[in-house]
């Protein structure tokens, strides 16, 4: 397949506004936990081991485009992987998810980050070349966490709900969050240009709990960090997707920071969404606990979904976030079908 062949795909021309014979598809990990040879593969290895492992990431990718027939590839990695190649202590805990063994909460802690190159990764060029290659037309989406969603696990040491000594340090010590948003902002773009420089088609820069904060503190603390990193990594063919969970209040934001592609929760219908995001396409919005829903109730929502949609300048469908662990495989595949048919045009 060449090149081409990829640019045309419904996936990008959607990412780009242009019509599509229907509408795209993909899940947010997408990649992972609800499948069962994802599960027999991991069996025996340490998540962080299998995202610096070429052979399994290339494997774990492939499996939902297999199973599912999905318009897109994400690549398998989590967006603590960088930080772990700079030196980082952190590791991703079974059940709890990534753990830091030292929190940064002072400017020593800042300082002692240091900027990720290609070196650090030698892992994150193999896999994506080897995945450009099997996926022929299809795209593969490269990845990265945002500088608030990384702050967050490096100043909490952990996932948190209600982020309150990330918030603490923003507020009240705004040069050391300054100084770490900074750093975090470079690596965030130098993970991402590695993906891009290895055939990555698209990016994704998930700022998964910026819907934590007011507009004015996302102004003022977050979006200017987010558009160092959009902007470094603007490249002619490869749309930008950002994405916040419960961020309704954000979305105008999180478009003006440098996103071609803005992904929306399921708390605001996309008709909403679009008034909102100017000339950007829109990604999502199925609740993810719809797919445990009977079936009607699924075909339903994917056709409320699709309707929505249409306000959009141009719709990849896509959950409202992560696909849950404990998902029938079948009913994401369901999905897809529903999708392709249900927009067939
Ligand atoms: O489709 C895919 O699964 C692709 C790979 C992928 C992605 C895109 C993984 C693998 N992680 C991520 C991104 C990621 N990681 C985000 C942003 C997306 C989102 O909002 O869901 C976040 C916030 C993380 C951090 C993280 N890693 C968590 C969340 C913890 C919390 O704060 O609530 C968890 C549970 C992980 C572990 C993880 N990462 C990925 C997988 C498959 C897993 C599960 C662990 C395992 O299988 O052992």
């Amino acid at each position: 397949m060449t090149t081409e062949d990829v640019s045309q795909s419904p996936f990008l021309r959607a990412c780009r506004g242009e019509e599509t014979p229907r509408t795209p598809v993909w899940f947010m990990r997408q990649a992972g936990r609800s499948l069962p040879e994802y599960r027999a593969l991991r069996a025996d290895t340490p998540m962080l081991t299998a995202c610096r492992t070429p052979d399994m990431i290339r494997e774990i990718t492939m499996q939902p485009v297999r199973r599912h027939g999905v318009d897109a590839a994400i690549f398998f990695s989590d967006i603590v992987v960088p930080l772990a190649a700079v030196g980082v202590d952190v590791d991703i805990v079974a059940g709890t998810g990534p753990v830091v063994g030292q929190p940064i909460r002072d400017m020593a802690g800042v300082e002692a980050l240091r900027d990720l190159t290609p070196e650090d990764v030698p892992y994150i060029t193999e896999a994506v070349g080897m995945l450009r290659e099997e996926l022929g037309a299809t795209p593969l989406i490269g990845f990265a966490g945002a500088p608030f969603t990384l702050a967050s696990y490096l100043v909490e040491g952990g996932p948190s709900r209600t982020y309150a000594k990330t918030k603490a340090l923003m507020h009240g010590a705004p040069d050391v969050w300054h100084a770490l948003c900074g750093r975090l902002a470079g690596i965030t773009a130098s993970f991402l240009k590695v993906q891009i420089d290895a055939g990555a088609n698209a990016v994704q820069l998930f700022d998964s709990w910026a819907g934590a904060l007011s507009a004015a503190d996302y102004g003022m603390f977050v979006a200017p960090h987010s558009a160092a990193v959009l902007s470094a990594v603007a490249r002619p063919g490869v749309p930008r997707i950002h994405f916040g969970v419960g961020a309704g209040h954000l979305l105008a934001a999180m478009g003006e920071v440098g996103a071609d592609v803005v992904g929306v929760d399921w708390r605001i219908p996309l008709t909403e969404a679009a008034g909102l995001v100017g000339d950007r396409a829109l990604q999502g919005n199925l609740d993810p606990t719809t797919l445990f829903a009977p079936e009607d109730v699924l075909a339903h929502e994917v056709r409320r979904v699709l309707a929505e949609g249409k306000a959009a300048k141009g719709h990849i469908f896509n959950l409202g976030h992560g696909v849950l662990p404990e998902t029938d495989a079948d009913a994401l595949t369901k999905t897809v079908e529903y999708v392709h048919r249900f927009s067939a045009r």
